[in-house]
């Protein structure tokens, strides 16, 4: 029983009786209005938020007689942008419905919509953006959000885009806007909410406060990436030193939001075993892990220094992620290091021997793809892997010429081509995947951005740049 005032009541904390497998939370709210008003916003927002099986307000007169009663329960699909419904009986006496039945039928419905395509037990996310700029950027930066949730092996339930002048300081995300995000997830049997922006600590905390639901923002998600694909000790001891550098400033002392936040998307890389871990221990975990990294940084620095001592000259491939940097490394040197169409399928860098005419050879590599807005902590972490980068006589620049975001991706990794240091090494630009789009296009491409058009797939295409090489490397 819970008591409240004329306008107010407040719900105590139910989170005991949450349980799992079932999406309402077997409790309904019935509960009287005094001045004849009807169920409120304030209702529909407990309903939603607690995932109430049906909260019902009972219209009483000042002798306490019950009149009309309104009962809203959730919908298992929008209908327009509802996705409550609410039914009024003009006098309680009269309302004749089974609300076991009713109920049932709603969470068979929304157990039903749960059921997977793959039988693989997945997390299943809602992808949100607060738009303050144009809507077209806003909506091309989720498209990859998108790509990297999937690359993640995560379903993709909805997208949510909401316009504001400027984000809400303590959700990010409007009130109103995060309600309709917590139905969604009980419609769509979401888990996780990723933001396409940065959030504070804070705002991580209040949101998954609020919602109950994990929460994680771009930069997380890419983390998330990295650790699942590293398999080298070097690409493992990177990923973890990136996650701790990004956790260190959100490590509050005392922090109940903590175990979600540390906990990733599968709990992988600094997981579980961690969940406790203060300031204190991950900062002497960052000082172990860079000295590791410092090991193999030297042994790295020997290796190079014998290939440069034979002065092969070296060209390394730089790029977007999935631009096709690999495939173009195993064609032209009959290889077969991992390349799949997924964002950030390259951790661990490969070297191969490219041979040239006339017993010509150099040495060519293949490293980690670049996106937009790395995460500074990956950057830092990965610079043993991106230090390889400064031996290079040349870059190869892949280009996916069939991506719409091509331009912006070409910004970018020049960008962080200048972090790095590296915009004094020569560059030549391929168009990779010029099979996917007109001849005519790639080749005029080509012409204005001085870059040559190339189908990694397809050796015979390689001839040109194979020449440009060549030339660069022993004809100037
Ligand atoms: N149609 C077409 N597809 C290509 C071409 N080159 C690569 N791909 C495909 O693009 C996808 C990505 O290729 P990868 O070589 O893994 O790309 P990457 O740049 O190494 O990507 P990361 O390692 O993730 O940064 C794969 O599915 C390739 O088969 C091409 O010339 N034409
Ligand atoms: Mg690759």
């Amino acid at each position: 029983m819970v008591i409240g005032d004329d306008k107010h009541i407040s719900i105590p904390d139910l989170s005991d009786y949450r349980t799992a497998g079932s999406r309402l939370n077997g409790l309904r709210c019935i509960h009287t209005h005094i001045h004849d008003e009807p169920i409120s916003q304030e209702d529909l927002t407990e309903l939603v938020l607690l995932g109430l099986d049906l909260m019902a307000t009972v219209i009483v007169d000042a002798d306490g007689i019950p009149g009309p009663i309104e009962y809203a329960h959730i919908l298992p699909k929008n209908i327009g942008d509802r996705g409550w419904d609410i039914t009024k009986v003009p006098d309680s006496g009269q309302l004749d419905v089974d609300f076991i039945d009713l109920i049932q039928a709603i969470e068979d419905e929304l157990a039903r919509t749960d059921r997977r395509p793959t039988l693989e037990k997945k997390d299943r996310a809602i992808l949100v953006a607060v738009a303050t700029g144009p809507s077209r950027d806003t909506r091309e930066s989720l498209e990859e959000l998108r790509a990297l949730a999937t690359s993640n092996e995560l379903d993709v339930a909805d997208v949510i885009i909401q316009h504001l002048k400027k984000p809400d300081p303590r959700f990010f995300i409007g009130k109103g806007k995060l309600s309709e995000l917590v139905l969604r997830c009980t419609q769509t049997g979401a888990n996780l909410l990723i933001f396409d922006n940065e959030l504070t600590p804070n705002q991580i905390r209040s949101l998954t406060d609020y919602t109950e639901l994990r929460i994680i923002d771009r930069s997380q998600l890419i983390l998330d990436i990295f650790a699942r694909r590293a398999i080298t000790r070097e690409g493992k001891i990177q990923v973890e030193l990136a996650q701790l550098k990004y956790m260190l400033p959100r490590l509050a002392e005392k922090n109940t939001a903590m175990s979600r936040l540390t906990g990733g998307i599968g709990a992988r890389g600094p997981g579980e075993t961690k969940l406790e871990i203060n300031r204190r221990r991950a900062k002497e975990r960052i000082v172990s892990l860079n000295r590791e990294l410092e090991k193999i940084r030297q042994q790295r620095q020997d290796r190079r220094k014998l290939r440069n001592a034979r002065r092969l000259p070296v060209i390394s491939i730089v790029g977007y992620t999935n631009a096709g940097k690999s495939t173009l490394l195993n064609t032209l040197t009959n290889s077969s290091v991992g390349a799949r169409n997924r964002l950030f399928e390259t951790l661990d860098p490969s070297s191969r021997r490219l041979r040239f005419p006339r017993e010509r050879e150099v040495i060519i590599t293949d490293t980690v793809g670049f996106i937009r807005a790395l995460p500074r902590s990956l950057m830092e972490a990965f610079a043993a892997t991106l230090e390889e980068l400064h031996d290079a006589d040349l870059l190869l620049h892949v280009v996916d010429a069939s991506n719409p975001r091509m331009e912006e991706q070409i910004k970018t990794v020049n960008e962080i081509l200048l972090q790095l240091e590296l915009k004094d090494i020569p560059v030549i630009i391929a168009f990779n995947k010029a099979d996917l789009i007109p001849s005519e296009e790639a080749s005029s491409l080509a012409r204005m951005l001085d870059g040559i058009p190339v189908s990694s797939l397809n050796r015979e295409t390689l001839r040109p740049l194979l020449a440009r090489i060549e030339e660069f490397l022993w004809h100037q």
